[in-house]
């Protein structure tokens, strides 16, 4: 059994009510590009998290370094974007949604948390930032409160007169400002790493000074680390929420999760790709029993129906097991299978281990994760071997990078045949080409609605002329009709 209490709201959609537990908000990054998102795609957006019963968005840095994402007066700044805030608080105004907006970020952070004259620093441009916002943004019902950006963790201020220099130059100061100014409540988003070695029990007295010492830090969200693969729903989560949570009962402060609903890939570059619903209900479910509030990290990058195909696909998944109707499952069937490709790649742009097409990574702007063609002069062939005939094979996916100025262009056309000896093959249909192609980006050419079986399958790409063509992902879909609401084994227990 658990409890649900505090931010949870039945919401009303065409499909009835909310009847799983759910998560609460999100965090939303705010980076150049999702700076530049419009007042119509904002009210689209909030209006999606609506209907799948979040109510809460935390918003990344309004400054990070040097750029801000809203008119700063502070010296040495420049403004990118078009005021993401004030969209976000301008819609959530009226879907009756709770704001927290970020404050600063600097990446010295990682290299300078016992550095008081550079915590100084920090603090100072932290205040400015819970300034500026507040004189621009307080009229706004939806405002509810601040996340002072920079992480905590179990290591960096492990030693007491680090924890000290942090706390007395920068969380207390900070923390204190914007309770003066607002009264509202403040968060942090602290994260653990189970393989450092200060242990969940050393932690909590950590936070138990902390929080003693900051007594203006009024929510902590912690990341459950579920994506990076640190988390662990049966040791590290209740340890460290466990100790966390304690702290936090002890010095009566709110303990959330920042829940991750990604699943990482690679370090170097950081890739991700969403998680499966199954992990993400298991998180919901168990991390319910744990703390009164869900939010993640995060809905746009991993969920949201704007962001891109998979994205859309969880979220449709995610809803449907909210609202405890059947919903179909689709599987990539052709993930680390093998297959053929004619001509032979280019070794400028290798395909590594021959792997590289079925690895389940769509590789945007990175130009390792791509196999090159240079001006092939006879359409490649690409030959998936899925080791055995699949049927209910529903939708095909082919991702291309595009990056004009270097030459590399979409292909005219993406064809697949099916065929279950590997010889005899049938047109299956041409894949359509993204609306909106996005240069210095993937582009996935996507085959849906098909109800098609076979063992082999071959995609056929028409380059276009005299130019590179680069490919990075092909997929395979088969689906499965589901009846009833993913169901994990903590609930029963
Ligand atoms: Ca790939
Ligand atoms: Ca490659």
């Amino acid at each position: 059994m658990w409890v649900v209490i505090g931010l949870v709201l039945l919401v009303s959609s065409g499909w009835g009510e909310i009847v799983n537990p759910q998560m609460d908000g999100t965090f939303i990054q705010i980076d150049g590009s999702v700076s530049q998102r419009t007042f119509t795609q904002w009210g689209n957006e909030l209006a999606l998290m609506r209907t799948i019963g979040m109510n809460t968005v935390i918003t990344g840095a309004g400054r990070w370094g040097d750029t801000v994402y809203y008119p700063s007066s502070a010296a040495g700044v420049a403004e990118t974007g078009s005021q993401p805030f004030e969209k976000i608080l301008t819609v959530a105004d009226t879907t009756g949604m709770s704001v927290y907006l970020g404050l600063f970020m600097d990446d010295g952070w990682w290299s300078n948390e016992g550095n008081g004259t550079f915590l100084d620093g920090m603090a100072s441009k932290s205040t400015t930032v819970a300034g500026e916002l507040w004189s621009l943004y307080s009229t706004h019902s939806s405002l509810k409160g601040w996340y002072i950006t920079p992480e905590l963790d179990n290591w960096t201020t492990r030693e007491e007169s680090t924890r000290q220099t942090m706390v007395n130059h920068f969380l207390r100061p900070v923390s204190d400002y914007c309770h003066q100014i607002s009264g509202l409540p403040v968060a942090i988003a602290p994260f653990f790493n189970s393989s450092l070695p200060m242990t969940a029990t050393n932690w909590e007295s950590w936070w138990v000074s902390t929080l003693s010492e900051a007594s203006s830090v009024d929510l902590i969200i912690m990341q459950d680390g579920m994506g990076t693969h640190s988390g662990n729903l049966e040791t590290t989560i209740p340890a460290y929420f466990g100790a966390v949570k304690r702290a936090c009962d002890s010095t009566g402060r709110t303990l959330w999760s920042d829940m991750e609903i990604f699943d990482q890939i690679s370090t170097s570059p950081f890739t991700a790709i969403p998680a499966t619903l199954s992990r993400i209900t298991a998180q919901i479910q168990y991390e319910r029993t744990i703390v009164p509030g869900l939010v993640c990290w995060e809905y746009y990058y991993y969920m949201s129906p704007n962001r891109g195909i998979p994205e859309g696909e969880l979220y449709s998944q995610y809803s449907a097991y909210l609202y405890g109707v059947p919903y179909s499952v689709k599987t990539n069937v052709a993930l680390n299978c093998t297959y053929t490709a004619q001509p032979a790649v280019s070794t400028s742009y290798p395909d590594t281990g021959n792997a590289e097409l079925t690895d389940g990574i769509i590789a945007t702007y990175n130009w390792a994760g791509q196999v090159g063609w240079s001006n092939p002069l006879t359409h490649p062939l690409i030959t998936i071997d899925l080791n055995s005939s699949r049927n209910n094979l529903v939708e095909f996916w082919a991702s291309f990078l595009m990056d004009t100025s270097s030459g590399v262009y979409l292909p005219e056309q993406v064809n697949v045949l099916v065929s279950d000896n590997g010889i005899d093959f049938t047109s299956a249909g041409v894949l359509t080409a993204p609306s909106n192609t996005n240069t210095q980006a993937s582009n996935v050419f996507v085959l849906s609605g098909c109800n098609l079986s076979g063992r082999y399958i071959r995609f056929e790409v028409t380059p276009h002329a005299g130019t590179w063509l680069m490919s990075n992902e092909l997929q395979v879909y088969q689906q499965e009709t589901q009846t009833s609401v993913e169901c994990w084994e903590f609930m029963t227990e």
